[in-house]
């Protein structure tokens, strides 16, 4: 097994492997590299099929059935990450990270590149230990101790964000209700380093303080989130697949494919309480 960083700051490409019968002590390795990089990338899996990523999945630990996406008809494991040719809106394509809405989020996710268009539909991470560490020593001083409200309500609920958009008709749990306290400033599970904990979907305000004066401490945090020197950027081909850190890294799906359809298939893995 080789590492090979996508970026100085963020993620890693894992070579030498098949996803498919990893366990033991590469499987540790692997964790390892996807906590501390944010996010793993793994070519030509081919033998990744549906029963092999929830194989992989439950070796990993649990699976958290996602509440909004549509599920595969075969398994209900797995969910369906689609925008089909004659749709303009696509899922994820702002910065974000998946499940803050929740109070124990999901770890992260196994996404499967299945249907590409036949160029664009890149996504890109930005590490979230990289973005707090660049953080002027005073705006460290700011965050320090506070937390923040998340919520999915505004995007999935009906007359929500997805809802106004030609992805609604394919969404479920719209009457879901969701919400979560967290720390800005967590601490990563596993590898003990300082995160910046929230981002532009789904964090409504700093708990104490109104939406509207949340806003620009908050909007000062998203903007040195995303900084250049944090991200990185995969761009799929048939049989890769990518595993995410949700804590560690936000994500964006690239929308620059319109008349094309992209199909991906994601199980989202269980996480773990945060604290500061
Ligand atoms: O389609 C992608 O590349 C990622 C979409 C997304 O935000 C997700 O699956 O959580
Ligand atoms: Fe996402």
């Amino acid at each position: 097994m080789e590492m090979v960083p996508l970026a100085p700051g963020c993620g890693v490409e894992v070579k030498g492997i098949g996803l498919a019968d990893a366990e033991g002590g590469t499987l540790d390795a692997i964790k390892k590299a996807i906590y501390t990089h944010g996010v793993a990338v793994f070519r030509g899996q081919d033998a990744f099929t549906p029963q092999a990523h929830i194989a992989f999945a439950k070796r990993w630990g649990g699976i958290d059935i996602n509440n909004y996406f549509p599920l595969t008809d075969d398994h209900p494991e797995i969910a369906v990450v689609r925008k089909r040719a004659d749709q303009v809106t696509n899922i994820g394509g702002g910065w974000h990270t998946d499940h803050s809405y929740d109070q124990v989020p999901a770890m992260g996710s196994i996404l499967v590149a299945r249907p590409l268009p036949p160029s664009g539909g890149d996504t890109m991470w930005a590490h979230m230990g990289e973005a707090y560490d660049a953080l002027p020593d005073e705006l460290k001083d700011e965050i320090d101790g506070l937390e923040a409200f998340h919520t999915a309500d505004h995007i999935y609920e009906e007359g929500g964000l997805y809802a106004k958009t030609d992805m609604g008709s394919d969404l479920r749990g719209q009457g879901l209700k969701t919400g979560a306290t967290h720390p800005i400033v967590i601490r990563h599970p596993h590898t003990g380093r300082k995160l910046l904990y929230v981002n532009s979907a789904f964090t409504v305000n700093i708990v104490g303080k109104t939406r509207d004066e949340s806003l620009e401490l908050l909007q000062k945090l998203y903007a040195a989130a995303t900084a250049a020197d944090n991200t990185c950027r995969l761009e799929w081909e048939p049989g890769t697949v990518a595993i995410w850190d949700n804590r560690t890294t936000w994500h964006l799906a690239m929308n620059d494919y319109q008349g094309y359809a992209r199909e991906m298939h994601r199980i989202t893995l269980t996480g773990e309480p945060l604290a500061a």
